[in-house]
């Protein structure tokens, strides 16, 4: 029973990584089979999963392919209840799914303006108020759910979740940009970034060299510490 992740590239694509992390925090055996994001191939490498055409794209072992991240949070939470995907508590079980939701329809600011990257931290990035609006209600997001989980650090929920595998590439646009929040928040992200399966990603990252640097920045940089 082994599921097959189609991801895009690890440096780069946040949506890959949250894909990754669902199958791998949880246990969940799969392979991994990546698709030319960056080198023309994309189209075709997927046309065997159509109509999916965007990354990650999940096929499940006994061959359904599912597209879209958050439908294949559900299918793989649906499949595996004793993984709990979700938190157990039914407060935190509808909160975390707000919070997953409105990552994947939000956040349009930060995403645009701060594409995530796991090579280096920005320096001197200048985050315009439409970002900076993000970012406040990403914590005000936060809040919330600590607030309902009763949690005041490390996972949103207490055990780690789906939450915190949506809010992992956020994360790393907080830290890859260097942008303004809480103590908190900080260490939340630590927390997140400083997980050993975000390690062994981004190490397995930094096996690829990219020329030229997608979304590269007119700054300089320093190196990636959490
Ligand atoms: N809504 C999709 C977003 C996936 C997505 O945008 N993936 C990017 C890579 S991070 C992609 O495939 N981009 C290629 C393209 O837009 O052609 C999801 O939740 O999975």
């Amino acid at each position: 029973m082994t599921y097959t992740l189609y991801i895009g590239d690890r440096m780069f694509s946040s949506w890959s990584l949250r894909g990754w992390l669902m199958l791998e925090k949880f246990s969940l055996p799969h392979d991994v089979q990546l698709v030319g994001l960056y080198s023309g191939t994309m189209a075709q490498d997927l046309a065997p999963l159509a109509p999916a055409r965007l990354v990650p794209a999940l096929r499940l072992p006994e061959g359904t392919v599912v597209g879209e991240t958050l439908a294949m949070a559900e299918t793989l939470a649906e499949r595996h209840p004793d993984a709990q995907l979700w938190p157990e508590d039914a407060a935190c079980r509808a909160t975390a799914r707000w919070l997953c939701a409105e990552m994947t329809s939000g956040f349009s600011a930060l995403r645009g303006d701060c594409p995530m990257q796991l090579n280096h931290i920005w320096q001197g990035f200048a985050p315009s108020p439409a970002v900076l609006s993000d970012l406040d209600r990403i914590q005000t997001l936060f809040a919330h759910a600590r607030s309902v989980s009763g949690h005041k650090s490390g996972p949103l929920f207490g055990a780690y979740s789906l939450a915190d595998v949506f809010y992992t590439p956020v994360a790393a646009r907080i830290i890859g940009y260097d942008l303004p929040v809480s103590d908190a928040t900080r260490a939340y992200c630590a927390t997140l970034l400083n997980d050993p399966a975000v390690h062994q990603w981004q190490n397995m990252a930094r096996q690829v060299t990219y020329d030229p640097l997608p979304y590269a920045q007119d700054l300089e940089h320093r190196p990636w510490s959490v």
